[in-house]
Order: structure tokens, then sequence, then C-alpha cells
């Protein structure tokens, strides 16, 4: 009995832990005409249209599953002006992005690896994916260090 109520409080407490992990902030978009930053929760993110790729990566073995949102939808909805993202990481890493990969390519801005969330030891909770098997241009280091990992903020510009 005292077994099956530490288990029960103990999947209450994952519970609870995940719902605040649903509420956190996990993306931060600025430079946007109307002003102020528009932040992004992971329940935000995963309440918009998904899209999922098979694509091999750099940095794993064999193809994966990856699902996330647009990344052109997602500027789209925010009706984002500028040619130039500006993608920041938790651990600091800057790159430019051209608005033009998002418009040319269906990049997704990436929260789950084969029906897995990822998490910030693997690459998450947000990846910047490109189809890189699907098109012969983007298998190119340009396109490889825009594939932004721990992903926390796209600045417009
Ligand atoms: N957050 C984050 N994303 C990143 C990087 C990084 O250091 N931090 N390195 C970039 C570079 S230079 C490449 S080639 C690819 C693969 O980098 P990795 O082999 O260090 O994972 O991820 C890109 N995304
Ligand atoms: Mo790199």
């Amino acid at each position: 009995m005292r077994y099956a109520a530490f288990i029960i409080s103990t999947c209450i407490a994952l519970a609870g832990a995940a719902l605040a992990v649903e509420k956190q902030v996990v993306l931060k978009v600025s430079g946007l005409i109307e002003g102020a930053p528009v932040h992004f929760t992971m329940a935000d993110l995963r309440a918009m249209p998904t899209t999922t790729l098979e694509t091999s990566t750099v940095v794993t073995d064999g193809v994966h599953s990856f699902t996330g949102v647009l990344l052109r939808d997602l500027l789209d909805q925010l009706e984002a002006t500028g040619d130039v993202i500006t993608a920041t990481a938790l651990n600091d890493y800057v790159v430019d992005i051209p608005r033009a990969d998002v418009e040319e390519f269906d990049v997704i801005v990436g929260y789950s690896m084969n029906g897995t969330e990822l998490d910030r030891a693997n690459k998450g909770p947000l990846w910047i994916v490109y189809p890189r098997d699907g098109h012969k241009a983007l298998q190119d280091i340009r396109y490889d260090y825009r594939w932004v990992w721990q992903l926390s903020e796209l600045e417009i510009r």
C-alpha cells in the first residue's frame, strides 16, 4: 500500500513537472514591427500546426524523424519582416540565418525527434532542423552551422 502511494505521488510530481515545463518560455522572438518581443511556451508551440520531416544530421547516426513548426509559418504568423534571422542558443551560440532559407526550404523549429521530446541534454528543447536529405544544396557546412540546437531566441533584422 505504501508502495502504491509512493508510485502515485511520484506520478503526480512528474505530471506537475511536465506541466511546469509546458508553461516555461522556450523561445523569444524579437525585432517585430509591432515592437514587443513575443514569448512562446512549449504549449504555445505545440498548439501550432506541426510539420514532420525525415532527415539525417551531421551530429547523429542514421535518419531521424523530427517534428516541430515551420519557421516560415512562425514568422508569417508574427508578421515579421526582415531578411536576416539572428538565432541565439542557450549556450550563447549565435548565427545569422538568411530569411530566404525558410522561404525556399521547409526549415522547422523542432521539439521532438523520433517521437521523443528533445531535452537540453539532447540538442533541445528546440533545434532548428533543415530538410538536409531532401536537397543536395543543404548538404553543406554553410547550412550545418545554421542547425542551431538549444535554440532560445530569434531576432528578425
Ligand atoms: N547551440 C548550438 N548550436 C550549434 C552549434 C553550437 O555550438 N551551439 N554549432 C553549430 C555548428 S558549427 C555545427 S557544424 C552544427 C553541428 O555542431 P556540433 O557538431 O558541435 O553539434 O551545429 C551548429 N549548431
Ligand atoms: Mo561547425
